[in-house]
């Protein structure tokens, strides 16, 4: 495959101001029709090279011309235009939707039409630069049976419809805003919609639709919800209003991402969109809300402001996470959502970071763009734009994001285009910060305190590791938000920033009368990795006392880690100091339930992993068993108590009442990990009186961890039930891919025999494999048959849907953290993969580097 470099950027020889699309839609058969309005920009003649995927031009024509001058370059169309300024180059082709198993481009998903263009799609439905740079005005012209097709959508405003004599019935739709053809997007189908409106700040009455299948429309409101909130909150927190009279959502069940931000016409995986009490888990919920907002806020960060090329696609993705996650913080519990990102990230991106495929957030070069949607680029991006919110405080904050979004309307910007902006209306120096750009790896800070008279101070000592291609690191700078607590109850260094630039740095503390309790990397103001020696007491008086929320999680969190770890080594542990600091913080659980469940949670195997020289998965798994055991029993009181109270009602979604039940789901697992005899019936009771999914789906996932008759009887009852809601089905599918038990490789094989499992489903996929590789035993089974399973199923589903099975090659990739005899079993799988004849260019860079 040919590597694109970054440093290879040219501004586009011809721009397309104009294009006019016209569909003649069919399920097996749609042709295209498109007219390219082409602009020279070169000095000197060009020809005109136009990006196609899969397609065969039937007729070209410019100017109104039949045209000869034309030749295929591989799968793109060259066109010559002699030495015309300006052109309009017309170009019919045909598609298949139907064979569309991609689901890149034009597609058919349960009888609609629906397309998906990032990254590279474009080019697979006609012939385009297909290149962010370039940005057209779209007229769009669709028509097509009105049984099979009642509903027609495009980006912007319908200005035009009317019907045939023979049952066809048709629809233009025009866009106002010039967008790159990334943004594009057409949905045909039978679909009903929720209708709603909001008003803008200065007053404009925008008309809002949310489209589903009949029959799914009662499950849309919270979306919709979730979509007026982020209207309002980005008028409010960032002064950007929406900019045309309608804004639609479509909800799709067969898509590869979880949605897309197309101009004016967003398209979901119906994950994102559908959700009631019955059928969705609070955290569904809060997915749905985060994901509206995300795809929302891209209007302006993304849209409006679009990429100059792929290698910037931090620079829409990070700063648009990063805005979603502060929306959803203000809409819940702050602290809570934190804790949730910083998971997130260090169970998706540190790793990553890590590992193989490693790269910094702008990427230098890539095979296959598809390739860099991950949580480097989206989650350690968001990262990155937070720290710069932190340095500069939120009026600065503000006044940099106002002149970058003025600035840049209606550009393709880079990520130097975002840093200047900061710098210029923060008034800021961030030469050195640029690093984050550059370097990949997760820098560490190695800290140690010391004293010279009473005088204490922190040393600091940062280290960024080699990546591939980068052996070589310079130092960061990045905001860390310190406190320091005498704890005989003198005075304290209260919550202070702290700007790091050098390798090392000391920071005075000042006096105490002894060590003082050094709160550090509060709020996770910098995403590093912090090695700081701590005893237990200490810890555990953090993790009590510390007056930032997130502190005391990460104290507790410590606390568990050093036990988990050095259990995990082979030493002996005692458990009471854990289990001591997890009474402690249940006994605040009346004010914040959510923070608490939080806190208590023991850490994921893979994170106690991350910490191991080698990943020792049997000793993880055995010993963290042990440690929740140790806590069950315990605590087996306080546990029983939290699920002897009655739940809140399934409808009622305020923070307090989804902390509630959070707290309830810790303690159905604290008391199943004892073995006490009852507790299945226990569970079993939470999981048949449950009113709602969060509690069902916590109690089922209990219980699947078990083998008890409880466990089959609450499978069985479950699929009955819901059968027939493919979302639902998806989480039967998951609990028994995250089960506990021994039998779970051989277990999830034989699920992929199921009548209902489906390779074309990409969330079916991801609900059994994806959960499967999430389960750190059961893929790193000794024998090897975990990582056969996952390379049987690359190999299937790459000719199908190369961009999902590339995503299921990363959990191979980290064999340089495991045992020899394993890292050798998931070389081998990966070779296996990299010998199948066709393979995609997707899965052949993924797999290739993955064995670096
Ligand atoms: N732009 C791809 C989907 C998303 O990040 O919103
Ligand atoms: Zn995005």
């Amino acid at each position: 495959p040919v590597t694109i470099h970054r440093s290879d950027y040219r501004p586009p020889e011809w721009q397309v101001p104009d294009i006019a699309l016209d569909f003649a839609l069919g399920l097996d058969t749609t042709r295209v029709g498109a007219a390219l309005s082409v602009v020279r920009h070169a000095d000197a003649p060009a020809p005109l090279t136009l990006r196609g995927d899969g397609l065969t031009p039937l007729a070209v024509r410019v100017d109104g011309e039949s045209w000869n001058d034309w030749h295929m370059a591989g799968p793109d169309l060259i066109v010559d235009l002699g030495d015309r300024a300006r052109a309009i180059v017309e170009v019919d082709t045909a598609i298949d939707p139907t064979a569309n198993t991609q689901l890149m481009g034009l597609y058919a998903s349960n009888g609609m039409l629906c397309t998906q263009c990032e990254a590279e799609g474009f080019r697979r439905i006609t012939f385009h630069p297909d290149r962010p740079d370039v940005l057209s005005r779209y007229k769009v012209r669709m028509a097509g049976d009105k049984t099979a097709f009642p509903i027609l959508l495009s980006n912007g405003n319908c200005v035009a419809k009317g019907a045939g004599d023979d049952g066809s019935h048709w629809a233009l739709w025009e866009d106002p805003w010039p967008k790159p053809s990334y943004l594009f997007a057409l949905v045909a189908g039978d679909l009903v919609v929720n209708r709603d409106s909001f008003t803008t700040m200065s007053g404009r009455k925008v008309e809002l639709g949310i489209w589903v299948r009949a029959g799914d429309e009662g499950r849309t409101g919270h979306a919709m919800q979730a979509l007026k909130d982020s209207m309002a909150w980005d008028e409010r927190v960032y002064g950007r209003e929406y900019d045309l009279d309608l804004f639609n959502i479509v909800a799709v069940s067969d898509f590869n991402m979880g949605a897309m931000e197309n101009k004016g016409l967003n398209i979901f995986n119906t994950r994102y969109i559908l959700a009631d009490p019955d059928t969705a888990t609070d955290l569904d919920y809060d997915g749905v809300q985060g994901v509206v907002a995300h795809e929302y806020f891209h209007n302006w960060s993304g849209n409006r402001v679009t990429c100059r090329d792929w290698f910037q696609l931090s620079l829409k993705e990070g700063f648009t996470v990063y805005r979603d996650q502060s929306f959803s913080a203000d809409m819940g519990s702050a602290p809570v959502k934190r804790i949730e990102d910083v998971r997130l990230l260090r169970a998706a991106q540190f790793p990553e970071d890590a590992g193989p495929l490693a790269h910094p957030i702008r990427p230098d070069s890539y095979q296959e763009i598809s390739n860099f949607y991950t949580a480097t680029v989206y989650n350690k991006g968001a990262e990155i734009i937070r720290m710069m919110a932190t340095l500069l405080g939120p009026q600065r904050f503000r006044a940099g994001t106002d002149l970058y979004f003025d600035r840049h309307d209606g550009e393709a910007a880079t990520c130097e285009d975002f840093v200047r902006a900061m710098e210029e209306g923060g008034a800021i120096d961030l030469t050195q910060f640029r690093r984050w750009y550059e370097q990949a790896g997760t820098p560490r800070l190695k800290l140690t305190l010391s004293e010279d008279q009473g005088q204490w101070a922190l040393d600091v000592v940062q280290t960024v590791p080699p990546t591939p291609g980068q052996p070589e690191k310079l130092p960061m700078m990045m905001p860390l938000r310190i406190a320091a607590f005498d704890r005989s109850g003198g005075a304290s260094l209260p919550d202070t920033l702290v700007t790091l630039t050098g390798a090392t740095q000391r920071i005075a503390l000042g006096a105490f009368d002894g060590r003082p309790a050094l709160s550090v990397n509060r709020g996770f103001s910098a995403p590093v990795i912090v090695d700081f020696d701590r005893a237990q007491g200490e810890l555990a008086w953090l993790a009590a006392h510390d007056d930032d929320p997130f502190a005391r999680y990460e104290a507790l969190q410590q606390l568990m880690l050093d036990t988990l770890v050095a259990a995990a080594a082979g030493n002996e542990v005692d458990h009471r100091a854990v289990v001591d600091a997890v009474a402690q913080t249940l006994r605040g659980r009346g004010e914040d339930p959510a923070f608490v469940a939080e806190a208590v949670l023991l850490p994921s195997e893979a994170f106690i992993g991350d910490q191991m020289l080698t990943v020792d998965p049997d000793a993880i798994r055995r010993e963290r068993l042990a440690l929740q055991a140790a806590i069950g029993r315990a605590l087996e009181e306080e546990w029983r108590a939290i699920l002897a109270g009655k739940a809140p009602p399934a409808t009622d979604l305020s923070p307090h009442a989804k902390g509630e039940r959070r707290l309830r789901g810790v303690a159905l697992a604290y008391l199943a990990a004892t073995g006490i005899g009852d507790i299945p019936a226990l569970v079993f009771g939470v999981f048949s009186d449950a009113d709602g999914m969060t509690e069902r789906q916590a109690a089922l996932a209990t219980l699947a961890h078990g083998d008890s008759d409880e466990r089959a009887h609450a499978l069985d009852i479950f699929y009955q039930r819901y059968r027939d809601n493919p979302l639902v089905l998806d989480k039967w599918f998951q609990v028994q891919a995250w089960s506990m038990r021994p039998d779970t490789v051989e277990a999830v094989r034989q699920l992929a025999e199921h009548p209902d499992f489906t390779l074309s489903n990409p969330n079916r996929v991801r609900s059994l494999y994806g959960a499967f590789t999430g389960n750190q035993a059961a893929f790193h089974q000794a024998d090897g048959a975990g990582y056969r399973l996952i390379a049987d199923l690359v190999i299937a589903l790459d000719p199908r849907n190369p961009q999902t099975a590339a995503r299921m090659i990363p959990p191979l990739g980290r064999w340089k953290r495991f045992d020899e005899a394993r890292a050798a079993m998931m070389r081998a799988e990966l070779e296996r993969i990299l010998a199948q004849p066709g393979l995609s260019r997707d899965t052949t860079e993924q797999a290739s580097k993955s064995l670096l």
